[in-house]
């Protein structure tokens, strides 16, 4: 078997796992929300502004995703990368092993530089979870935090970035 026939078919299941288990793993939660512990989440495929995202989240009666600890952390690193498995990268011929992908969270340190926070509650962001040689406060521009990588989970970790960029986000409430 070729390298790239054993590399498709790895795509091809990778897609049909995970748009079979979606509606599985969506019970307990409103249609399309991912149940983990007390809450739901919702992956926004749409590019928005931080501040757009935010106020998508709040319109859903959500808010942009609070990493409280590292289990969680981990849990939506697998989330974000089954998102790069699902929809359109599915049905064209890019690897999404290739695709890097930005997703918000709800992490700022706007108003004091370096002391980050979670929007929806004012509490520290207690967890570490950025990249290598980040957050870096690029041009002193950098005050949202968001989940960047591609291919592996364990390649998703956070990068400080302006709120003005528009990327994917997720949104969390209670159950
Ligand atoms: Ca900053
Ligand atoms: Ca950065």
């Amino acid at each position: 078997m070729s390298r790239m026939f054993s590399f498709l078919i790895f795509l091809i299941l990778d897609c049909y796992l995970f748009l079979n288990t979606t509606a599985y793993l969506s019970k307990g939660c409103d249609p399309g929300w991912l149940p983990y512990g007390d809450h739901c989440y919702f992956m926004v495929k749409q590019k928005k502004t931080w501040y757009d995202a935010k106020s998508n989240c709040d319109s859903m009666g959500s808010y942009l995703v609070r990493v409280d600890d590292i289990e969680e952390n981990e849990w939506i690193k697998i989330q974000i990368r089954s998102t790069v498995f699902s929809g359109e990268w599915c049905n064209t011929w890019v690897s999404p092993l290739t695709v890097r992908m930005a997703t918000w969270t709800g992490g700022v340190d706007f108003g004091h530089e370096g002391k980050w926070k979670w929007e929806s509650d004012g509490k520290s962001v207690a967890v570490q979870g950025f990249l290598r040689h980040q957050p870096d406060n690029a041009h002193n521009k950098e005050h949202c935090l968001e989940f960047y990588g591609s291919g592996s989970v364990a390649s998703y970790k956070w990068n400080d970035r302006p709120c003005n960029y528009k990327t994917y986000s997720l949104c969390e409430k209670s159950r």
